[in-house]
């Protein structure tokens, strides 16, 4: 693929859940050589090190479980800003960090596609549907709402204006194998592309992740990537807080990230949950960096041409 500037942007949020151990994950990805490995495939690195998040009062949510609310406005403002300055330079890689972190990369990102005039599109790679609110959670923990957030239902009021919306036709969600109730009925009521592990396993994973691609393509579209470990089953991939048995293998999780790669669409990507307290000997860690070397163009055997149509 052709050289890309990357932008590692180190963001330990650790105030999406209650169990913690996530605020590690930047130098987890660190230690396991991840811009070793992005600057072996030709490109280049910066890596800006790790943000904190900007301090803000807020009122008490109405909904009395939400957990940290005022940490989790916080760091939406920090990231929504380091991704708007970030993206017109390369291709930021947020390195997590839980998954709230995504209420601030996403919405930042949605807002830099508006000021070059490109549709924005957003894949989920997740066990989870990530689309409630703070009115809905029953766990309270926020970091289960980024989608929820950016495509603008209620319930965020104490959260950033989104400078752009994000139209709900234009996200995809691979993976899901656990969803509340709550947000199965937010799921019938808007049109997002699910595709649950049923459907991979029926179809595959390459079939669903082809048409949403082609979409994207279509519009010549940015393409931000949110992958979540959990995406992964936690026998390959151990270091979570939410494990989910029945999740992508190893060699599904690399294919995606090998289709995207040749798509050449994705324009940034977010790696979350990790939590290296949970890990095995980095085995984690490791499989997180080498999915994103596959992104950027690592290969098991390099063919002259490769179609995916
Ligand atoms: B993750 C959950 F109840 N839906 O709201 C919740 F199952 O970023 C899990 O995908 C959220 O890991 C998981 O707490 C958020 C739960
Ligand atoms: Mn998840
Ligand atoms: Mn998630
Ligand atoms: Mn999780």
């Amino acid at each position: 693929m052709t050289q890309t500037h990357c932008i590692l942007i180190g963001a330990p949020v650790d105030c999406g859940k209650r169990r913690r151990g996530c605020l590690m994950g930047p130098d987890a990805y660190r230690t396991a050589g991840l811009a070793e490995a992005i600057t072996a495939l030709g490109h280049t690195v910066e890596d800006l090190g790790n943000l904190a998040p900007a301090a803000v009062e807020v009122a008490p949510h109405a909904n009395d479980k939400v957990y940290a609310l005022a940490e989790n406005v916080g760091w939406t403002q920090t990231l929504m800003a380091a991704a708007q300055q970030a993206a017109p330079r390369g291709l930021p890689i947020f390195l997590g960090g839980d998954h709230a972190l995504a209420l601030g990369t996403v919405a930042g990102m949605a807002a830099h596609a508006q000021t070059t005039g490109r549709p924005f599109f957003a894949l989920w790679l997740d066990a989870h549907s990530d689309i409630h609110t703070p009115n809905t959670t029953d766990s309270g923990n926020l970091h289960g709402t980024p989608v929820g957030y950016v495509i603008g239902r209620d319930g965020f009021e104490a959260f950033p204006a989104l400078p752009a919306r994000v139209d709900p036709a234009n996200i995809c969600m691979i993976g899901l194998r656990s969803v509340d109730s709550a947000e199965h009925a937010a799921l019938l009521d808007i049109n997002v592309d699910v595709v649950d592990m049923r459907v991979i396993d029926e179809s595959g994973i390459r079939t669903p992740l082809a048409a949403f691609l082609d979409r994207v393509a279509a519009v010549d579209g940015m393409l931000h990537v949110s992958l979540d470990v959990d995406f992964l089953d936690p026998s390959v991939a151990p270091a979570v807080g939410t494990t989910v048995p029945g999740g992508a293998t190893v060699r599904e999780g690399h294919l995606v990230m090998e289709m995207l790669c040749d798509s050449g669409l994705v324009t940034s990507l977010d790696l979350v949950e990790l939590n290296p307290f949970l890990d095995d000997r980095g085995k984690t860690a490791s499989l997180m960096v080498d999915l994103t070397a596959s992104l950027l163009g690592r290969r098991v055997f390099d063919r002259p041409t490769r179609s995916h149509a």
